[in-house]
């Protein structure tokens, strides 16, 4: 399946009306590693690896949606089995995921614990995240089958946030607001890349 989302920043009065007529599918907190080599190599290409908790994910652009869409939707597509994850990266098998990943070069550069109340209205996901370092946002989200899908799923989504009246911006998510805000360095590295644009 691919990702399809978008992302905003909602005002209280925003949040009310979204939650309004929602169904509340539940919340949890988990926390996010996140992991790269010294180099930048993954996030320089939009690659992003991750224990969240204890589970291990690879999200990278979706293949067929490398370009920027013109609705700002973002299209990911995600891996959470370790041994794709390892197939992908080329870390070979010597023991303990982590220590491989170590072994390899990978060291995390953020850590994030996330409280996330889950909603689903009309046919859309929506998330409201809250992150321990004083950021949140929303994010739609839905679900297709094939890249032939992703267009029609990005003008659905535009027209559900005007109808929401929610705003529609380019809004950083949340390992690019942690690295503006806590890492310059890396923020840099990922602008002057051409990876994300202020
Ligand atoms: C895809 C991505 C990153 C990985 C984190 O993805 P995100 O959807 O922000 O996290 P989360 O926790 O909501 O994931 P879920 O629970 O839905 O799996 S970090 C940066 N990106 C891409 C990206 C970009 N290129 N530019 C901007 C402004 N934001 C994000």
């Amino acid at each position: 399946m691919i990702e399809v989302e978008k992302k905003f920043l909602l005002t209280p009065a925003q949040e009310k009306r979204l939650k309004r007529g929602a169904k509340f599918l539940g919340e949890k907190v988990f926390t996010d590693t996140y992991f790269d080599k010294r180099d930048y190599e993954l996030t320089k290409n939009d690659i992003w690896l991750r224990m969240r908790d204890k589970q291990i994910e690879l999200k990278m652009p979706a293949e067929d949606q490398k370009e920027k869409s013109g609705t700002g939707c973002n299209v990911y597509e995600e891996f959470s089995s370790e041994e794709t994850v390892r197939q992908m990266l080329n870390i070979p098998k010597g023991g303990d995921f982590l220590a491989d990943l170590k072994k390899a070069g990978y060291v995390p550069f953020a850590e994030i614990t996330t409280r996330r109340e889950k909603y689903k209205k009309q046919q859309f996901s929506v998330d409201i995240d809250a992150c321990d370092f004083g950021y949140a946002l929303a994010k739609v989200e839905l679900l297709v089958e094939s890249a032939e899908k992703v267009k029609g799923a990005e003008k659905q989504i535009a027209e559900f946030a005007v109808k929401q009246d929610l705003k529609i911006a380019s809004v950083r998510g949340k390992v690019i607001e942690y690295l503006f805000r806590k890492s310059p360095e890396h923020y840099k590295t990922l602008l002057e890349e051409g990876m994300i644009t202020e």
